[in-house]
């Protein structure tokens, strides 16, 4: 490379599926990216990037990335493929899907997609309109703050909560079921602030953290309670006469029925089922209602058991009980996304899907395939882009199994052949994010970026948006969606005529790189100090009326339809976990896992490449010291966890940070690179959370066996 050309700036956005969404700056020179930093004058990301992407400019670079169409020519699995051009995947993928359709309709084809990418134009709902048209199996996504949005939605509506900025002006925070300094780290100076002001830190989680080790205070409870301790804060708070009459009486609706719900809920009784003890629950109490501003940021990890999206209509009661919305920087914070200008009806077209088509979800994307779902027609090709089910969807096994099926066509779009890649017919490769265009919006901020292309493509690499052209014109589709260009896409997603803009355009994103919504200034925005919530009785619902089970989330504008249609619960509560020590299944499984984020990859992401492994160490399994003693399993033990579902092996890591009868195995990593193939998911159970169809990752039940 010449020293004489002088670097050219861009402006990136970080696309990963994170509530940071960085501000970023691309560099290059001689059309070749050679740097990326974070974008300084940005308000909440402040030009920091976390261990994953600050090489972010290499990644791009990785000498195993797809660069390259891809037919299979050995076994399915068996990564053996051979080089084919664009012209040919495309025109195949074409011919197989005319022969499906003709043979069994449309919905014998399933798209497959999460937030690999989350660009409006390139990422998880890209390939909506398309698929739409296209009259395929509509694919209901439901992994993450799927179960958390219903509950958020049931109790305050869609407000943006607590500006994350806001938290400085906290006094008590409480980050509930979250490792902000892994996954959400651009917030955690926000809380040191507050801290330095005088704030105290409280992190409850099931297993001792870094963010736990890093707090005032820890409190543990066991996977899956939270529903029996959130009620007990609420019994707590009545008991000892803390409560806000005068915000209760005039902002909430149905505190009498909280009151005699939360009855049942003494301390005593809450010690005995969550672990936390009586007296903690008491000062808890105390505290969350007296230190104000107090505020809860809502982890998505609270959601992932049977009983997960009660517990978080519980916490949500929480702050108006106290008065909490009252001051700046208290209440609550779930995600910013609702207060997002996106036009979802055209980044979508939901107005496509055909009356009655079928709705699959992705949790149960091996029964689907393996045809425990009996699907009429059954599922014929799998279109998986911006994914990784083998390594991030539940009972992994059976997805497997499905995608080993002859008589079934999938296609994945990637940058590298992974564990689910491997198993396609056709793979196709894909642009990272300096060689696109795009618009981000943020679950973590209250800022819209973009995301300027820096370079060309890499090899044969392709947008999302190109290839749904591609696509497009080989099905025939005329529609204009399938001509605009990406930067028409990025203009037309937005919707620039909301009082959330307050009159910004797409030149001006362009010309900043991010824009802040118009939601009020972090120092002075007290959202809900008067009520005003976004409910059908314009009050925090503690009581709601005639409701029925609903999949909310950022994504449910995809489709209309899909409800899932049984009565709600009209108060919070507590839901055991289907997967307990006290269960049937403690017998075989007595132990509880549980399988967070990996701090050094992003999802699946990253857990391929060699130093980010070493960064993160390999799959670990932390067991409790009493736990491992009883196993015969000592630090450094390679160790095989397992259930009825499957198994995957890792190296022991004996510590108190595991409370007794609870381990904790990180996710991300791939099966094909594990000491056996196995991952994490191969475990967890497919079955449905509470409401909005969440996840249960925390809800499982295993035996852990030291490996000779
Ligand atoms: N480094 C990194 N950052 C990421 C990601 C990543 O993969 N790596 N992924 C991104 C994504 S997609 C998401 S959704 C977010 C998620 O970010 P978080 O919401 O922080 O989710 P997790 O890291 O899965 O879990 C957080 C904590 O919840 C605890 N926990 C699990 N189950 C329970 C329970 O039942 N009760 C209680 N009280 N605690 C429980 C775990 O012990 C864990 O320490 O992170 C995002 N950021
Ligand atoms: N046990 C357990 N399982 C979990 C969770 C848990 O806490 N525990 N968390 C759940 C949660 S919160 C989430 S969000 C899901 C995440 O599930 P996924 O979104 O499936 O996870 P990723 O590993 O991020 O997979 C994204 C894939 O998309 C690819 N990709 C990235 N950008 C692009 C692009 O522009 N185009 C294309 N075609 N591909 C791209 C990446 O290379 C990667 O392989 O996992 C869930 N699974
Ligand atoms: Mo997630």
């Amino acid at each position: 490379m010449k020293d004489d050309v002088r670097a050219e700036r861009f402006f990136g956005a970080c696309p990963h599926d994170c509530p940071d969404t960085c501000a970023m700056i691309y560099e290059a020179r001689n059309g070749l990216l050679t740097g990326v930093s974070g974008a300084r004058e940005h308000p909440f990301t402040r030009g920091g990037l976390c261990v994953k992407v600050k090489d972010f400019d290499a990644h791009h670079y990785n000498p195993d990335r797809l660069l390259h169409p891809l037919r299979r020519t050995g076994p399915k699995g068996s990564r053996r493929f051979e080089r084919i051009s664009w012209d040919e995947a495309v025109g195949e993928i074409g011919a197989r899907w005319r022969a499906i359709i003709a043979e069994h309709g449309a919905q014998a084809i399933m798209p497959y997609s999460y937030l690999g990418n989350m660009g409006l134009v390139q990422g998880i709902n890209s390939g909506d309109p398309f698929f739409n048209r296209l009259g395929a199996t509509v694919n209901e996504k439901t992994f993450c703050a799927s179960g958390s949005s219903t509950a958020w939605l049931l109790s305050v509506g869609p407000t943006g909560g607590v500006d994350p900025e806001s938290f400085v002006h906290a006094r008590f925070i409480v980050i509930w079921a979250a490792n902000s300094i892994s996954t959400n780290l651009h917030h955690w100076p926000f809380v040191l602030e507050a801290r330095k002001r005088g704030a105290k830190v409280v992190v409850i989680d099931a297993h001792r953290s870094r963010t736990a080790k890093a707090a005032d205070w820890h409190i543990v409870p066991r996977p899956g309670t939270d529903g029996a301790l959130a009620m007990g804060f609420v019994n707590s708070i009545i008991e000892q006469g803390l409560v806000d009459e005068d915000y209760v009486f005039r902002h909430t609706k149905g505190f009498d029925e909280l009151k005699a719900r939360a009855a049942d809920f003494s301390p005593e009784y809450v010690e005995a089922v969550t672990g936390v003890a009586a007296e903690d629950v008491r000062r808890f109490a105390r505290e969350f209602a007296t230190i104000q501003p107090s505020v809860i940021r809502l982890g998505v990890a609270l959601e992932r058991s049977a009983g997960g999206p009660q517990a978080i209509r519980a916490a949500c009661a929480l702050p108006s009980l106290v008065g909490s919305w009252r001051h700046v920087g208290g209440g609550l914070l779930q995600m910013p996304i609702w207060e997002f200008p996106v036009d979802w009806a055209k980044a979508s077209r939901p107005d496509w899907i055909k009356p009655g088509t079928r709705v699959v979800n992705a949790l149960q994307l091996g029964a689907a395939l393996t045809g425990e779902l009996a699907l009429d027609p059954p599922l014929k090709s799998l279109f998986v882009y911006c994914a990784n089910p083998v390594s991030q969807a539940p009972q992994t096994n059976k997805i497997v199994e499905g995608l080993k099926r002859e008589d079934l066509f999938a296609v994945v779009a990637e940058h590298f052949l992974t564990d689910t890649a491997k198993y396609a017919d056709i793979v196709l490769p894909a642009t990272m994010a300096a060689e696109h265009e795009d618009v981000m919006w943020s679950w973590g901020h209250f800022y819209l970026t973009y995301n300027q292309k820096a370079i060309e493509p890499r090899g044969e690499c392709k947008p999302s948006s190109e290839m749904w052209r591609l696509l497009a014109r080989e099905m025939g589709f005329d529609d204009p969606v399938f001509a605009r260009t990406d930067s028409e896409l990025c203009a037309e997603y937005v919707d620039w005529a909301s009082p959330k803009l307050g009159g910004a355009d797409f030149e001006q994103l362009k010309a900043r790189g991010f824009l802040r919504l118009d939601v009020g200034g972090p120092d002075d925005r007290a959202p809900h100090a008067h009520g005003g919530f976004p409910t059908p009785s314009g009050k925090a619902e503690f009581l709601v009326e005639g409701a029925t089970n609903f999949v909310a989330g950022p994504f449910r504008m995809m489709y209309e339809g899909g409800q899932a249609g049984e009565p709600v619960d009209p108060l919070p509560g507590y839901v055991p976990p289907r997967e307990s020590p006290q269960s049937g299944r403690a017998g075989l499984y007595p132990l509880n896992i549980v399988s967070p984020k990996s701090h050094g990859f992003l999802n699946s992401c990253y857990a391929n490449e060699r130093h980010k492994i070493k960064g993160q160490g390999e799959q670990f399994v932390l067991i409790n010291p009493g736990d491992a003693r009883a196993r015969d399993i000592r630090e450094g033990d390679p160790v095989r966890v397992y259930n009825d579902r499957g198994d995957f092996e890792g190296v022991a890591r004996v510590s108190e940070d595991s409370p007794k009868g609870v381990i904790v195995a990180t996710l991300g990593y791939w099966r094909s690179l594990n000491r056996s193939d196995g991952s994490v998911n191969c475990i967890s159970s497919d079955a449905f959370g509470g409401l909005g169809h969440a996840p249960t990752f925390s809800d499982n039940l295993v035996e852990v066996r030291r490996v000779n």
